[in-house]
């Protein structure tokens, strides 16, 4: 059958990242891509898993972790963990595109990438053409229409269905 299209939608979220440390420190061990979608009301509660301390920084305006003059302006900056801080929510307003979380203290192991999806319209941009207006068939038999799915916003290939109807018998 077609394919399942979900639609894109801001909401609210709510991210948690510990800093974690070894030999060096991560984020939640691995660094994990974040992935938002534009519009979304964004809270990310930060801890440490002990009393290194680190601090969020989501280098929105792409200038690098070490400009933390626009902390709250054009980047996104927690304060210091440990004690445990939460950011946000804030509003995800940047446009579509990857960045670069990090803590500025240990930016060489500890940074991911935020993505930031574009909000896509509720209402559907795929259009759903039948091949044919009407269809008769004889009890017994069956006849086949085309229905055609376009979907070029999504950039899916156009896709061509085949539908067999049966006629049955009552019993
Ligand atoms: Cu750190």
């Amino acid at each position: 059958m077609f394919p399942s299209i979900t639609p894109v939608q801001a909401s609210s979220r709510t991210i948690s990242l510990v800093g974690t440390s070894g030999a060096y420190c991560y984020w939640n061990n691995s660094n994990p891509t974040i992935t938002v979608t534009q519009g979304d009301a964004l809270t990310i509660d930060l801890s440490s898993s002990n009393t290194v301390q680190h601090r969020l920084l989501i280098d929105l305006d792409k200038d690098g972790y070490t400009d933390t003059a626009d902390c709250g302006t054009l980047d996104v900056c927690s304060s210091m963990v440990p004690p445990s801080a939460s950011v946000g929510p804030f509003s995800v307003n940047s446009s579509p595109g990857t960045y670069t979380y990090y803590c500025p203290f240990h930016p060489t192991s500890m940074f991911g990438s935020f993505v930031i999806q574009s909000q896509t319209s509720s209402t559907p941009d795929f259009t759903i053409t039948p091949g044919a207006t009407s269809l008769t068939a004889t009890r017994g038999s069956s006849v086949t229409a085309t229905l055609t799915l376009s979907s070029w916003g999504r950039r899916i290939s156009d896709k061509t269905q085949e539908m067999t109807f049966r006629a049955f018998s009552p019993p």
